[in-house]
């Protein structure tokens, strides 16, 4: 089944008309509300008026991160807060973190790509389904809450964590779609038999897990432990959430929901545009957003674009599997970590020095980050107590500014090892790219 199939079925040209009358509009909007798209389009002398198609998309200036973070909190909101009704948010690249926010109208958008998404899925409204992403903050849980109400399908917001009650209300509900992160997944399905269930007595079909990197291999393993169909889920909070793009029953590559978000693959270095097929940075331009459009967002995430056509019948671009990123972004348990952010917690702690290692491995499917503080020449002690003292400090203020446990390991004044060009800050034991 297709939910929206005028639009996911669309001809080329029928959807560049779309994309070009939605994309004419929305840089009026950013023009007359935004500062900061102001300035940008001032710069290269463009009035609003003079942008009729999407094939002008290609002069336009990036967005990146670091722009959100300029504007932080609200700066790039084309609407007064008095229409926001919803803020999300995702980790920066140090310790304040990139929001986002949502008109009503932004949310009908939102629950209809993730409708959308569902139903490639094989989700309908005789479904029940778990949601085991996180509620809040994160666009997981919420997101796709909305959208499986959309269809009418039945929700179980348990959101992340509690394995035990997962499998519990799994087996009770009798659950037939789970909604994860891939690496929860398969944890979720080596802990059956170790809480003692019986694998007949799990009801899924299918999962729908993305919001970090993961390989066939892995897809095949949690298959064949929750006896599903898996398929990707791929968004990021900036442009939306989860249902940026989604893969259907054939999956090959995932189908971007190119009415609302328009895809760009460029080199990250020339930034120029490459043509389909070729692998690069995914840039988006959002053609339908209220309160935070975004113009040729640089995603940092690593793919190709194919536009020929689906098996599914869909005429929406598909992207491969994301092959990377063109930053030192990590996502671990699914939150996004920069190496940046436990800098900027260690330079305001005087007991540490910025000299440091993450370390990512992953056990029985789930990841697990330490982390080795150098600690200042002043502060070293061999009084076992005051240090330990400050590893509970530490701890304490990377969990918050993280959202994220991590194991902290003291090392010696100048036992860190120095490097003469780029210090190497990550040493990631997962394989999983
Ligand atoms: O992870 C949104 C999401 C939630 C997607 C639930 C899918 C399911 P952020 O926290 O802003 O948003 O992180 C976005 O996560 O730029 C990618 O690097 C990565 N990512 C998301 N989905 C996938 C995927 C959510 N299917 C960042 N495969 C993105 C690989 C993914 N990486």
């Amino acid at each position: 089944m297709i939910w929206n199939e005028t639009i996911e079925c669309a001809d080329r040209q029928t959807l560049t008309e779309i994309q070009s009358n939605r994309f004419a509009t929305m840089i009026e909007r950013m023009y007359y509300n935004v500062p900061f798209y102001r300035k940008e389009l001032q710069k290269i002398g463009l009035e609003p008026g003079d942008i009729t198609s999407i094939g002008q998309l290609k002069d336009l200036p990036f967005t990146t991160k670091q722009d959100l973070r300029d504007n932080y909190p609200f700066g790039l909101f084309t609407v007064p807060q008095s229409e926001i009704v919803r803020l999300h948010a995702s980790s920066g690249t140090t310790g304040k973190p990139t929001v986002v926010g949502y008109t009503r109208k932004d949310i009908d958008m939102w629950s209809e790509v993730v409708a959308r998404s569902l139903t490639m899925a094989g989700v309908t409204k005789n479904d029940i389904i778990q949601v085991a992403y996180g509620y809040g903050l994160f666009t997981g849980g919420m997101g796709l809450h909305y959208g499986a109400e959309k269809i009418g399908a039945s929700v179980i917001p348990i959101s992340g964590g509690n394995t035990k009650k997962q499998l519990q209300l799994m087996v009770d509900f009798g659950s037939t779609a789970l909604a994860c992160t891939p690496s929860y997944a398969a944890f979720l399905g080596e802990s059956i038999e170790k809480e003692g269930i019986s694998p007949k007595d799990i009801k899924l079909k299918a999962g729908i897990f993305g919001a970090e990197p993961w390989t066939e291999e892995m897809r095949v393993q949690i298959e064949k432990l929750l006896g599903i169909k898996a398929y990707d889920i791929y968004g990021l909070s900036e442009v939306i959430g989860p249902g940026v793009s989604m893969e259907c029953e054939y999956q090959c590559g995932s189908h971007v929901f190119e009415d609302h978000f328009i895809p760009e693959i460029i080199n990250p270095e020339t930034l120029e545009v490459l043509p389909y097929g070729e692998l690069g940075e995914l840039v988006f331009t959002t053609v339908t957003k209220e309160a935070m459009p975004l113009l040729r967002y640089r995603t940092r995430d690593l793919t190709r674009l194919h536009i020929d056509q689906c098996a599914c019948g869909r005429t929406l671009v598909r992207m491969d599997k994301c092959l990377g990123r063109s930053d030192d972004m990590l996502i671990i348990r699914g939150v996004n970590v920069f190496p940046s952010q436990v800098e900027a917690v260690l330079l305001d702690m005087s007991e540490t020095t910025p000299h440091y290692q993450l370390i990512v491995t992953r056990e029985n499917n789930l990841d697990a980050l330490e982390i080795r503080v150098e600690v200042d020449d002043q502060f070293w002690s061999d009084e076992i107590k005051v240090l330990e003292g400050l590893k509970k400090r530490i701890s304490h203020n990377i969990a918050s500014t993280l959202g994220l446990s991590a194991k902290i390991k003291l090392v010696e004044p100048g036992n860190i090892e120095r490097s003469e060009g780029k210090a190497k800050r990550v040493i990631d034991n997962r394989h999983i790219q």
